[in-house]
């Protein structure tokens, strides 16, 4: 089944599907036919915004959020064909994409509770008879430019507490994966979200998210995406003195020391560097071992990847999808022609099989110069880099511009606070793997991962949609 995607402009379906999605594990298997939108059409887009906000705003918090609850229970209850057209577009697997549409489901459910909690402060005052307390106040017209690698988890928790927070948003999904997002949309709509409160654009970066980001009637733009796009979208926003919070991906290091099992450390770093194809921005994609592991480790990893196997989401048994798009795959390749021309040894992942696929790679004798140990690849390859111990480990983990997630596996609870303590990364994980979140819990990088001044995810996600405002009422 093809889905015909047009953009959502003033509650309104608009626009000529013209761009073709093809599923990444059938070739020839057209997804979607989606609409592009010009620079005009995303102005339109951002008046429809502007002229939508003050209502939303003036629409009383709770019942705000009662919308995004509403929307989750609709989103529930076509999950099934929701996660479907996900794989069939993302190429996940069936399970990954189910559990990431149940996750789009709590994130509308946490934010809607969120609506009951839009809490500012009441605070002493200096003055006699005076009460002093701040609210939170919406920035206005918001928006968000996301990638393919979850297209409609990453929406959601842009999205949702943008508008439980009373702004207007428009929404720009990435050019591969426009249904999620439409599903998502027509959620919300149907939930009774007002006209023009959410607008979503598809269409090129350069043309439709250029337009949104250089809008003056944009108060606030929130990115996920590659560092190339985050930097421009960092200069032009601040440019103009708006707010920006980007997340830009990771280089994220699992950390194995002498003390642990190496079945269970392969098995942890294979979850984290090949489940979603290794496409998410906390895969794990290095693996720094000290040396009375180091063998047994990629004997075990070697065995984890062979069980990896890149298959077709939606096949029952599959447990690697391929990967999203040609260019992804050609970007992975070259990274492994380039680690081997360095002197590391590709032990796993050589062999290419046909069609959008991958194997699951290892590759051993990694340097920490190496570009295959510094430069996000995005796609199910680990490297494999040794250190002498546990301080040594935690240098090279930081030798990176990146610091968005790191895990150690150990059963040495010293050694675990130790990394957590001196590890460069938002997200530090023991015995578990680099990615995978929880909603309610802050997430974010430091160095060139990410803006350190705003989280996403969790209550503290509203800060980055919302200003503080202090008010001084004298009572006298
Ligand atoms: O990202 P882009 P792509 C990394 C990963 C991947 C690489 C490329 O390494 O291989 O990025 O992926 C919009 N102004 N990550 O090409 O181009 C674009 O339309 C405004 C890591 O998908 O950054 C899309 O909606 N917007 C990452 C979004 O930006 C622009 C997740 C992301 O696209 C624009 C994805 C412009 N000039 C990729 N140009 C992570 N951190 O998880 C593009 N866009």
């Amino acid at each position: 089944m093809t889905r015909e995607v047009r953009h959502l402009i003033g509650g309104e379906r608009v626009g000529t599907p013209t761009a073709v999605r093809e599923n990444p594990a059938r070739p020839g298997e057209t997804v979607a036919v989606s609409a592009a939108a010009d620079t005009d059409l995303a102005g339109l887009a951002v008046a429809a915004a502007q002229s939508a906000q003050p209502a939303w705003a003036a629409t009383p918090a709770p019942a705000r959020g009662s919308i995004l609850t509403e929307a989750a229970a609709l989103l529930l209850a076509r999950a099934d064909q929701v996660a479907t057209d996900l794989t069939r577009e993302e190429g996940k697997t069936l399970a990954e994409a189910r559990g990431e549409v149940r996750r789009a489901v709590d994130i509308l459910r946490f934010f809607g509770g969120e609506g009951w909690r839009a809490n500012g402060q009441t605070l002493p005052s200096s003055l006699p008879d005076t009460f002093v307390y701040t609210k939170r106040e919406p920035v206005g017209v918001v928006a968000t430019i996301t990638p393919w690698n979850f297209p409609i988890a990453i929406p959601a928790w842009k999205i949702a507490p943008a508008l439980v927070s009373g702004n207007a948003v428009v929404l720009k999904p990435a050019e591969l994966t426009p249904v999620s997002v439409w599903h998502l949309s027509e959620a919300l709509r149907e939930a009774g979200l007002p006209p023009g409160v959410l607008n979503v654009v598809y269409g090129d970066g350069a043309v439709a998210g250029r337009a949104l980001v250089e809008d003056p009637r944009v108060g606030a733009v929130s990115f996920t995406g590659s560092v190339e796009v985050g930097q421009l979208i960092h200069a032009a926003v601040s440019a103009r003195r708006a707010r920006v919070q980007l997340e830009m991906g990771g280089k994220n290091p699992l950390v194995v020391l002498d003390d642990a099992d190496p079945a269970r450390a392969a098995r942890i770093a294979a979850a984290g560097g090949y489940g979603l194809t290794g496409q998410a921005c906390t895969a794990t994609s290095r693996v720094i071992c000290t040396p009375g592991i180091h063998d047994a480790f990629v004997d075990a990893l070697l065995a984890e990847a062979a069980r990896y196997q890149p298959g077709d989401g939606q096949s029952p048994g599959t447990l690697m999808g391929p990967v999203a798009s040609a260019e992804q795959l050609a970007v992975d390749r070259s990274y492994l022609r380039i680690a081997a021309d360095q002197g590391g040894q590709v032990l796993a992942g050589g062999a290419e099989p046909d069609g959008l696929r991958q194997s699951a790679a290892v590759v051993v004798d990694v340097k920490p110069d190496h570009r295959i140990a510094t430069e996000e690849v995005f796609g199910p390859v680990i490297a494999v880099l040794r250190a002498d111990d546990l301080d040594g480990a935690v240098a090279v983990a930081n030798a990176v511009p990146f610091g968005l997630a790191a895990g150690i596996v150990t059963n040495d609870l010293r050694a675990a606070h130790r990394f957590a303590d001196t590890v460069q990364a938002g997200v530090v994980k023991v015995n578990r793997p680099t990615s995978g979140l929880d909603l309610n819990v802050p997430f974010g990088g430091v160095k060139g991962s990410s803006t350190n001044t705003f989280r996403e995810q969790g209550s503290v996600a509203t800060e980055f949609y919302t200003w503080t405002k202090s008010v001084y009422m004298g009572v006298d």
